[in-house]
């Protein structure tokens, strides 16, 4: 338990700004659903950009100031912040700075809530050093704490729905086939099937000539953005959800935005997977088939240090397994996507093999949402 608050909580403000993409909307709407259905919270989302917000959570509308959708009370963040009392336990998303006046109401509290500081997911070791570490206000009686999500028992580990697990193992080739059918994605065994979420990446076009020119058939299911648009580049065509073009061997067919739950049943369903970001890129892990991850670009390439601190834990000190970091690293930007390919997919089943143990150990480090509830409540 941390701050002087012994009863259950369950007031929460989660503060979410979106710096661009879904990644942060995406989190933060996990972690609050999580909290209501499985740890019976009240949970208020201030989120400073609705139309993000929507690509996600369709049902909800872009230009109303509250609105609950899913026993959340959404509120749209706005510079003229709203006078409202401060809640229990105050999460601070991925460093945003929670408006002056709420923080004010923050300090008038007696106990003062809990405030945490949610941090971006990196598997470098200093992580678990910072993990928790605190930091008192100087001007006001308030501390916040930093939480860290991660991989390994030391940090706050990664969002995971209870059943989760259970229901992708539960999901069979029945389930993915209706799946499947149901976004118009035919059944055709002998294809290999991709699905495609990334960033602009020059390896993209490179890799759509490596699969059109490749001697058995392989369909690639892209996410709108930049996904989309690439492929429609490399047809010199037009691409939109339901478009399906075919070259060769390549088949390229444009998905909707799926909505969560349908996007983990996609990578269920697919034999490689290309993730991005943060939260895609944990939803793979869950998923259990191969995947290549694109990690958010940041100024002097200091992604690329985090992207080898993953592949440093995912695949151990001593690998044996070179096709998937020398794909990871080609797909980021270093080396040779065609010749770095083909060694993956002749190596699938391995890593297939390897990411079935791989979240089964991430998954006995505990889930983030426990692990947070079981902070702030002291149990
Ligand atoms: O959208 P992203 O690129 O978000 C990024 C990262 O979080 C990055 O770390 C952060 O710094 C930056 O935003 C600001 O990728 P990410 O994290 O995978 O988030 C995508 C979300 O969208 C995730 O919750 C999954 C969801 N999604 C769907 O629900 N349906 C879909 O069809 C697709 C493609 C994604």
């Amino acid at each position: 338990m941390i701050g002087n608050v012994e009863l259950t909580i369950d007031r929460w403000d989660i503060f979410c700004a979106v710096v661009d993409n879904f990644g942060d909307i995406g989190t933060c709407w996990r972690l609050a659903r999580q909290l209501v259905t499985e740890h019976e919270a009240s949970v208020r989302l201030w989120v400073d950009n609705l139309e993000s917000f929507v690509v996600l959570c369709p049902q909800a509308v872009v230009d109303v100031a509250a609105q609950v959708i899913e026993s959340i009370e959404i509120r749209h963040w706005t510079p003229d912040f709203p006078d409202v009392d401060a809640a229990d336990v105050v999460i601070e998303a991925f460093g945003c700075t929670i408006p002056d006046n709420y923080v004010a109401k923050m300090a008038w509290r007696d106990p003062a809530p809990v405030w945490i500081n949610l941090e971006y997911l990196s598997a470098e070791a200093w992580v678990e050093d910072c993990h928790l570490a605190r930091s008192p206000l100087s001007r006001l009686p308030l501390s916040k704490t930093f939480f860290f999500p991660g991989f390994t028992a030391s940090t706050g580990g990664l969002l995971c729905e209870q059943g989760l697990l259970a229901e992708r193992a539960a999901f069979d080739q029945d389930e993915a086939d209706a799946f499947l059918r149901r976004l118009g994605v035919p059944l055709a065994t002998a294809e290999l099937r991709v699905s495609m979420f990334c960033y602009d990446n020059p390896a993209l076009g490179k890799l759509l000539t490596e699969w059109n020119s490749g001697p058995s058939p392989i369909r690639v299911l892209v996410s709108p953005g930049a996904a989309t648009r690439q492929a429609a580049d490399w047809f010199g065509n037009h691409l939109q959800p339901g478009t399906v073009l075919t070259r060769n061997s390549l088949t390229v067919q444009a998905l909707p935005f799926l909505s969560q739950s349908d996007y983990d049943r996609l990578l269920w369903s697919c034999d490689v997977n290309f993730v991005r970001g943060e939260d895609s890129f944990v939803r793979a892990q869950w998923a259990q088939q191969p995947f290549v991850w694109q990690i958010y670009p940041q100024s002097a390439d200091t992604h690329l240090v985090k992207l080898d601190a993953f592949l440093t834990r995912f695949l151990g000190e001593t690998t044996e397994m070179p096709a998937v970091r020398n794909c990871w690293h080609a797909w980021n930007g270093a080396g040779d996507i065609r010749a770095a390919w083909s060694d993956f997919a002749a190596n699938r089943r391995r890593i297939q093999q390897h990411g079935k143990v791989w979240a089964s150990q991430l998954d006995r480090t505990g889930n983030l949402a426990d692990n947070l509830v079981r902070l702030v409540r002291g149990n």
